[in-house]
């Protein structure tokens, strides 16, 4: 499996940078988001270095669809119970900001704003 030692979020699957685990299994990991933007804030990543989704195909579905298919049971645990964003922002114009595939998932309680990822 591909991993990147200067990459912040290779080093936290490997263990290297603590965070606040909300999962792990084989092909993916889930943490909290270190700047929360909502009372459920947490991101799920795979395993496996991949930059950005231009850069992720079909060697990497299994992972890319367990983050979705993991999504609704993980913000349930995390108490978002009524709804979630997921959200995967994509290179520069997305505002990628660590270059190792990662999918937000923010939840309320309350209803979030329509852009809740953007940043000035
Ligand atoms: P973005 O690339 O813009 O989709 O967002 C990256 C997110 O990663 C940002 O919300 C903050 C989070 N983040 C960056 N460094 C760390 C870290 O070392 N630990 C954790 N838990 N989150 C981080």
């Amino acid at each position: 499996m591909k991993t990147d030692s200067n990459c912040i979020f290779c080093k936290i699957v490997r263990g290297e940078i603590p965070s606040n685990k909300v999962h792990e299994d084989e092909d993916v990991f889930a943490f909290h988001d270190v700047r929360p933007q909502a009372p459920v804030h947490f991101l799920i990543v795979p395993k496996e270095h991949v930059a950005t989704l231009y850069d992720a195909g079909m060697a990497q579905h299994r992972a890319l669809g367990k983050m979705l298919a993991l999504a609704g049971e993980l913000a349930i645990k995390e108490g978002a119970t009524q709804g979630f964003r997921a959200i995967i922002n994509t290179g520069r114009v997305g505002h990628q900001e660590v270059y190792h595939v990662h999918m937000h998932v923010v939840g309320g309680p309350e209803p979030l704003g329509p852009m809740i990822m953007k940043r000035t």
